[in-house]
């Protein structure tokens, strides 16, 4: 029987209809244009990738399941600041007292105090990167993603980035 019968049509047209849908979530997952920065600062913004672009520009290399790759972005750090955010040494010391929860748009959260993100108490080093080696970052990891290269694990290096909720302990 030829490939082109009946039966095989049935069957690859079948086949498309499931692939389309194991993907789909997937594909609408990664529609993030920008970053939203919300909480605890003067008022909340939302970072295009053009805004990214504009900024002062680091690079981080980091190996998760064993592909290394060299990632480009903004620290992370500096997205706070540029939010307002309460980093730095200061008469209050408020990143001791903060966090930051960091949203991907398949659900996937992570906690980071806003001590450990803070250049001016650790060396850390926490990119926020939109692109990786000479490319865009891989279509199914959205448009940004955090990396940690000093991490031993890739799980906080959260893929699908779109938010950051910004939180300082009331006293
Ligand atoms: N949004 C999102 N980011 C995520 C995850 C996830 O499930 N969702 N898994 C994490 C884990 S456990 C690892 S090891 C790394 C793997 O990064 P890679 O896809 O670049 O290999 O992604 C991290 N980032
Ligand atoms: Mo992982």
């Amino acid at each position: 029987m030829p490939l082109t019968a009946a039966p095989y049509r049935r069957l690859i047209a079948a086949l498309a209809v499931l692939f389309t849908a194991a993907t789909a979530p997937h594909a609408a997952a990664q529609a993030t244009t920008g970053i939203t920065v919300t909480g605890d600062i003067p008022a909340p913004l939302t970072l295009s990738a053009a805004d990214l672009a504009a900024m002062p520009r680091a690079s981080v290399t980091a190996t998760y399941n064993g592909v290394t790759t060299t990632f480009h972005g903004v620290w992370l750090a500096d997205v706070l600041k540029r939010a307002g955010a309460p980093l730095g040494p200061g008469p209050h010391a408020h990143s001791l007292t903060g966090y930051v929860v960091a949203k991907a748009s398949d659900g996937y959260q992570v906690v980071f105090s806003l001590g450990e993100l803070d250049p001016a108490i650790t060396d850390q080093q926490v990119l926020l990167a939109d692109r990786a080696n000479d490319g865009p970052l891989p279509a199914e990891h959205g448009s940004f993603r955090l990396v940690l290269p000093k991490d031993k694990r890739g799980s906080r290096s959260m893929r699908l980035l779109s938010a950051l909720e910004i939180n300082v302990l009331k006293r």
